[in-house]
């Protein structure tokens, strides 16, 4: 049960917050961005799919322990963290999909600090057949170039409330290799990276243990074949992706390295033996990119009802 104090001061804290006009203003913003996606998405011939909320399984991300699993007529389903199992399923009829995909994720509680987590987000999610790492890259390239021109041009009124700096990204991004990232600045190189950037870059090959296992081995199967973009300025993480490994004995060994019960996974396992094609994709948060191109130090604004890890909110 709820106590009835905290209802009423997020209550107030909710209309306090819907009168501040950087939210107003932040999700207008949001609004015209997710119109430029989609006219992009459009132009470029993908099928725009309706979002998968709950189902059998979901992607783990590093921390399994944190999918909320709930009971349905006796079966099990999950809230979706991503739908990377379901845009692979997806490309046994389309050769190019996206979704705006709301995920659901339990973060650590510290993370309300970071200024980029929210518990209850959207991503624009989308998936290619028989695509390389480097075709996905390139459209999420000019994805993210194209956004930022027309915003420039058509969201002048909001840009000018931030009082934002923005400049188009000039093509290729740079690219950096996870292995170069780390051995500069640590385990935390995303958000050092981010902050010396002055435009998005390239962060490649992550290493095989560290990531989950459905992305394709490279030729040197320690490294993936995957990528995150890294927005410049400190703002963080744009875009995760890569290749999709389709191949179900594969999958079958990457979960036994990692020690993960592969019946938690039938349903995936059970797609993959009877058949999909290769794949790849990638996702980007819409309130991220919408935090970086307003300039915000927080993405709470880029969302009405903001839900921030460890607290409580509507
Ligand atoms: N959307 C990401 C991808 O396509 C997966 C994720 O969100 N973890 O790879």
């Amino acid at each position: 049960m709820q106590n009835i104090e905290v209802i009423k001061k997020n209550l107030e804290d909710i209309k306090g917050f819907l009168k501040d006009e950087k939210v107003m203003m932040a999700n207008r913003l949001k609004s015209k961005i997710i119109g430029f996606l989609r006219d992009f998405m459009e132009k470029k011939e993908f099928v725009e799919l309706l979002p998968v909320i709950a189902s059998p399984v979901t992607d783990p991300l590093s921390s399994p322990e944190t999918t909320i699993s709930f009971s349905v007529y006796g079966y099990s389903l999950q809230l979706t963290k991503s739908m990377i199992f379901h845009k692979q399923f997806a490309m046994l009829a389309f050769d190019k999909i996206c979704i705006f995909s709301p995920n659901f994720r339990i973060e650590k509680e510290d993370l309300w600090k970071s200024g980029r987590h929210l518990i209850e987000f959207t991503q624009l999610d989308l998936e290619v057949k028989e695509a390389t790492r480097e075709d996905v890259m390139k459209l999420g390239e000019e994805m993210l170039t194209e956004v930022i021109t027309r915003v420039l041009d058509e969201a002048r009124e909001e840009i000018q409330f931030f009082g934002r700096k923005l400049k188009v990204p000039s093509r290729p991004f740079k690219t950096v290799t996870y292995h170069w990232a780390y051995s500069m600045f640590g385990k935390d190189f995303e958000v050092e990276l981010s902050r010396r950037a002055d435009a998005p870059i390239w962060v490649l090959d992550f290493p095989e243990k560290s990531r989950e296992f459905y992305y394709r081995q490279g030729e040197n199967p320690l490294y993936l074949r995957d990528f995150d973009l890294i927005y410049p300025e400190g703002y963080g993480e744009a875009i995760s992706g890569g290749e999709r490994e389709w191949r179900p004995e594969k999958i079958r060994e990457r979960l036994r390295n990692k020690g993960i019960d592969q019946s938690l996974y039938y349903p995936y396992l059970i797609m993959l033996e009877q058949g999909i094609p290769p794949s790849a994709g990638f996702g980007m948060g819409v309130e991220r990119l919408t935090r970086f191109i307003a300039g915000l130090e927080s993405i709470k604004y880029c969302r009405i009802f903001p839900k921030l890890p460890g607290k409580f909110g509507l």
